[in-house]
């Protein structure tokens, strides 16, 4: 069947970070969306019209499209014009991507089709996981075809998000998008179906190089970070002040380093690089040098703190920010999330404080430990001695530099220089 030009009901796979903001978008933009998750919390979440978890201005968009019917959720995927698939893809031991979830999804949309739909993987995936999410849909419907322009051809391609977890509904309508379809006219049915919310320009590819294209933006970053992290470790240990070296550096017209900090966090700086390493190990010596790089810093981080905590006894430590970075609630792959777990139980006759101004309560590994507590800002600089500052969130920027004064401090983000 030729591609569905009008594409008026979208299924999206997925409720979370990416796949409830493009959802919601869609729905804003006149679609009628059902989303699709398997928790059944996040939907009645979204069909009371609210949202769940935090993200700037999202429960605003869901609340009204909800309203309006335009959007609804459910656990089961219904016949649709188009699929969005937005589930995870972390990676297994050995750092190859686990693609079951994107399986999963397949298998769950294959039964529904019927010739001419659209589906769009979304999921930041390695090179060919494209193709593999249309080969499974193929195996249990061989009927169908992703050869375009037949009575019974599917129309496969890739999205991958860009979206910076903050800035989500800003970026997701402003951002460019990188479009590959597995055939020239799937690439155009996407192109013309984001084109409903997207405002940035849709630039047309193929799915081999749309994938690889989101995995190189997120590896550019990741080796950034590393050169910035190794130069942190060589500073200190020249008694340099990295942030001022850093600073003057970036005064050259052609020097930009980023920042360091207590490692990398978060769902994709720190697992898409693993997808080009596992996808060419033996051409990938920077790619993975710089993950390395940038894993062994909370290590040093805990070394630091323990080696202040040796001279005190029964030594209290405020740990200021376990989100995966400033100013959101997502605590996801998180450095120093880890770095206050380990050094809890590291610090047998220690205390640590954690101070976390965007959750309510401890997570789980943290809140089992005895000597962790959930603390406010005041009462931890109050007890600590020593202060570990690892997310920079803005109430952080805000303390009396005199509360610090008798305290020992390792600012890891250069927030008080
Ligand atoms: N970080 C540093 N130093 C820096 C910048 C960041 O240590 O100078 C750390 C952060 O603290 C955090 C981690 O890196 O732990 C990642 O933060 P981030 O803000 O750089 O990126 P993410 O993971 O929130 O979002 C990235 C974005 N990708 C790029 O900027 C190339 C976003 O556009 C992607 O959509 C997102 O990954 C994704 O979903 O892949």
């Amino acid at each position: 069947m030729s591609p569905r030009t009008a594409l008026e009901t979208v299924c999206v796979i997925g409720l979370g970070y990416i796949g409830l903001p493009t959802a919601a978008v869609l729905a804003q933009a006149g679609k009628k969306v059902i989303g699709i998750d398997v928790k059944q919390t996040t939907i009645d979440a979204i069909n009371a019209g609210t949202v769940p978890f935090v993200e700037d201005g999202l429960e605003t968009v869901v609340a009204g499209v909800v309203a309006q019917g335009k959007l609804s959720a459910q656990t089961d995927p219904p016949a649709a014009d188009a699929y969005i698939v937005s589930v995870p893809t972390p990676f297994k031991g050995n750092h190859d991507a686990d693609l079951s979830y994107i399986e999963a999804a397949a298998r769950s949309i294959a039964p529904k089709l019927t010739g001419g739909e659209l589906v769009v993987l979304e999921s930041t995936s390695p090179p060919g996981a494209t193709d593999f999410m249309a080969e499974v849909i193929l195996g249990v419907r061989p009927e169908l075809t992703k050869e375009p322009n037949l009575p019974n051809s599917l129309y496969f391609s890739h999205a991958p998000e860009r979206v910076l977890p903050g800035r989500i509904m800003i970026e997701m309508v402003e951002n460019d998008r990188i479009i590959g379809g597995l055939s020239k006219e799937a690439g155009e049915l996407n192109r013309d179906l984001y084109a409903s919310f997207c405002r940035g320009e849709l630039l047309l590819t193929d799915a081999r190089t749309a994938e690889m294209a989101k995995l190189t933006e997120n590896a550019f970053r990741d080796v950034n970070i590393a050169f910035a992290n190794e130069l942190s470790i060589i500073a200190d240990r020249q008694g340099i002040d990295v942030w001022e070296l850093i600073e003057l550096s970036n005064h050259h017209p052609r020097v930009n380093i980023l920042q360091p900090g207590p490692g990398v966090g978060g769902h994709c700086i720190g697992v898409d690089p693993w997808f080009i390493v596992s996808a060419d190990r033996q051409h990938s010596n920077l790619i993975r040098t710089a993950r390395e790089v940038n894993d062994s810093k909370p290590e040093l981080v805990i070394e630091k703190v323990l080696e202040k905590a040796e001279r005190l006894k029964n030594p209290t430590v405020a740990a200021l920010g376990i989100a995966f970075k400033a100013n959101i609630d997502d605590l996801r792959e998180s450095p120093s999330r880890n770095i206050a777990g380990s050094l809890a139980g590291r610090l047998t006759d220690g205390t640590v404080l954690v101070v976390e101004p965007n959750v309510d309560e401890l997570p789980k590994e943290l809140a089992e430990q005895d000597n962790v507590e959930l603390a406010d800002l005041d009462s931890a600089l109050d007890r600590a001695d020593i202060v570990l500052l690892m997310v920079d969130h803005d109430p952080f920027k805000e303390i009396d530099r005199e509360l610090l004064q008798e305290k020992i401090v390792i600012d890891t983000k250069g927030l008080w220089r």
